[in-house]
């Protein structure tokens, strides 16, 4: 007689439900592996988890957007793709306990859900061929397979479909074919993280020719070179944002769950759209050719809340964008051009607007290509990215460029302004305490307060210190690097025993004094003044 003979009949009636979670779990395990070791066949865009993960991030509402990137940051895509995971096996478990007892119906729940995968992989922006779905039909094929196998293997499922008291026999017996059921679990579970991790390698190992092709670059002399940073532009005072961010502490914000890997030896960037007399397709080494700028710029993003971290300063190098207009033979709507939006295009099927006369007024609007003194890290853009001093990067940034068509406001909307952020996003003039943090404990007496103010293309006049409600005082400003940059400060202050609030706020150079009024990020942007609360001790 044999144990499980004798146990009493609840928990054997459990087994098998909990068997089908079992084996729904491993089918999507296996579905998954296999689609992970196909897509590095197709494209590692293709990947079902990715490319609904993509879909996902589409969808979302601009506000949960915002909270996700306020929330997680730079790991948002992180957090999505691990709740991705998490759904699918729930879903998983459900169809296994359906599969326990209706084994088509849970083969063909695995089907349907690969068809999802398919649909989100072929419907990406940056998708160029129905070779996108193979990823998830595979999986969803090798899946169902087993999901099928495997509730074989629990009993007379099939039969019991259409006489239920076989199925409740076998279920009460507790008699399946045990030892099957075991070898193929095991098997595939081995078969599926093997696959897994030969997929996840090869992903890893791909885009080896866009690497090359970074480490062949050699970027020349700018013929304009960045003005010397003054001395004392860059202050040294601990917990200070350096004036140049490196590009390894530089925000990233994008949508892209995949860093998009080019190959800059077959880049082309095409210019083109109404009123371009010349349209151009440019290769990496033309620009490179071209009289090149250099020049420390400020980028921030539209998503920054008041005092948050996605603001970034670093030397650029790269060609005047609006040299390059000229020679195409556009023209600013002030001179009667009739695009006044410029419409760029990634590789990843981002889209986002410029204003064509903020490109072309003068300002160092550029096609980047180094950042920093090397070429541009593939998640900031490489090889290509745009940057326009002055604009959120939302509607002037665009990394991995491949196209940029000269349009109108009224005939276009990209991808952000479809989601409710405004067409027309100048950067709003901030200022940010960087020490003391938040919370901070320091000793009473001298206490170094110091942060960065910026109003990019209009320059930072003035800050200002306040304690508690004390009156505003004026903090010492970093030198002048220039109106396209943050500006360092510094305030020392003499601090007393208890808590304190320290309140910051910059005036630009046009006079305007940063506004107190608190907005959200979405639609153009926050404002508000920030403030740091403290406990001296
Ligand atoms: N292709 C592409 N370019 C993009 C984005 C994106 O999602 N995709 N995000 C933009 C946004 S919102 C910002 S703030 C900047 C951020 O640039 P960084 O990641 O290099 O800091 O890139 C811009 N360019
Ligand atoms: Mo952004």
């Amino acid at each position: 007689m044999r144990d499980d003979e004798k146990e009493p009949a609840g928990p054997r009636r459990l087994l098998r439900p909990a068997l089908g979670a079992l084996s729904g779990l491993l089918a999507g395990f296996c579905a998954l592996a296999t689609a992970e070791l196909a897509s590095v066949a197709v494209r590692p865009q293709a990947s079902p988890v990715v490319a609904v993960g993509g879909a996902a991030i589409d969808m979302t509402p601009a506000a949960v957007k915002d909270w996700a990137i306020r929330h997680f940051g730079t790991s948002d895509k992180l957090v999505l793709q691990g709740g991705i995971v998490a759904v699918l096996a729930v879903i998983a478990v459900g169809l296994g306990v359906l599969a326990s007892r209706f084994r088509r119906a849970g083969a063909a729940g695995v089907l349907a859900f690969g068809t999802i995968g398919a649909v989100a992989a072929t419907g990406r922006p940056d998708s160029t061929s129905p070779a996108d779905a193979l990823p998830s039909v595979l999986g969803a094929v090798a899946g169902a397979l087993l999901l099928y196998t495997l509730a074989g293997r629990l009993g007379l499922a099939e039969r019991s479909e259409q006489e239920p008291w076989i199925g409740q026999l076998a279920a009460a017996s507790g008699s399946f074919d045990r030892r099957g059921f075991v070898l193929t679990a095991v098997a595939a579970a081995a078969a599926s993280a093997a696959a897994g991790a030969v997929g996840r390698s090869l992903t890893g190992a791909s885009g080896k020719d866009a690497v090359a092709s970074r480490e062949a670059v050699v970027l020349p002399r700018p013929a304009s070179p960045a003005r010397a940073v003054p001395a004392r532009a860059a202050l040294r005072i601990a917990g200070i944002s350096p004036f140049i961010t490196g590009n390894t502490g530089f925000y990233r914000v994008d949508t892209a769950l995949v860093v998009p890997k080019v190959d800059a030896t077959t880049w082309r960037l095409r210019v083109h759209g109404r009123g371009v007399r010349r349209p151009v397709v440019l290769s990496f080494d033309d620009l490179l050719h071209r009289e090149l700028i250099e020049r420390d710029i400020t980028l921030t993003c539209v998503s920054n809340e008041v005092g948050g971290p996605y603001a970034g300063n670093a030397r650029w190098v790269g060609v005047r964008l609006a040299d390059l207009l000229a020679e195409c033979g556009v023209r600013p709507p002030s001179k009667g051009g009739p695009a006044d939006q410029l419409v760029a295009r990634s590789v990843d099927g981002m889209t986002l607007g410029t204003p064509v006369e903020e490109v072309m007024d003068g300002r160092d609007a550029m096609l980047a290509l180094g950042m920093n003194g090397e070429p541009l890290p593939f998640e900031h853009g490489f090889p290509v990215r745009m940057l326009v001093p002055g604009l959120y990067g939302y509607v002037s940034a665009c990394k991995w460029i491949e196209d940029l068509e000269l349009t109108t406001f009224d005939s276009y909307d990209p991808y952000w302004v479809k989601r409710g952020w405004a067409r027309r996003a100048p950067v709003k003039t901030q200022s940010r305490i960087d020490t003391p943090k938040p919370f901070a404990r320091p000793r009473a007496g001298p206490v170094m307060v110091a942060g960065v103010a910026w109003a990019q293309h209009r320059g930072i006049d003035k800050v200002e210190v306040r304690v508690d409600d004390g009156p505003w005082q004026e903090a010492r400003l970093a030198d002048d690097a220039g109106r396209d940059t943050w500006r360092q400060w510094s305030f020392p202050w003499q601090a007393a025993k208890g808590g304190h609030t320290l309140t910051v706020r910059a005036t630009d150079r046009t006079g305007l004094l940063q506004t107190e009024r608190r907005t959200r990020t979405i639609p153009d942007g926050a404002s508000g003044w920030h403030s740091v609360v403290v406990t001296v001790e």
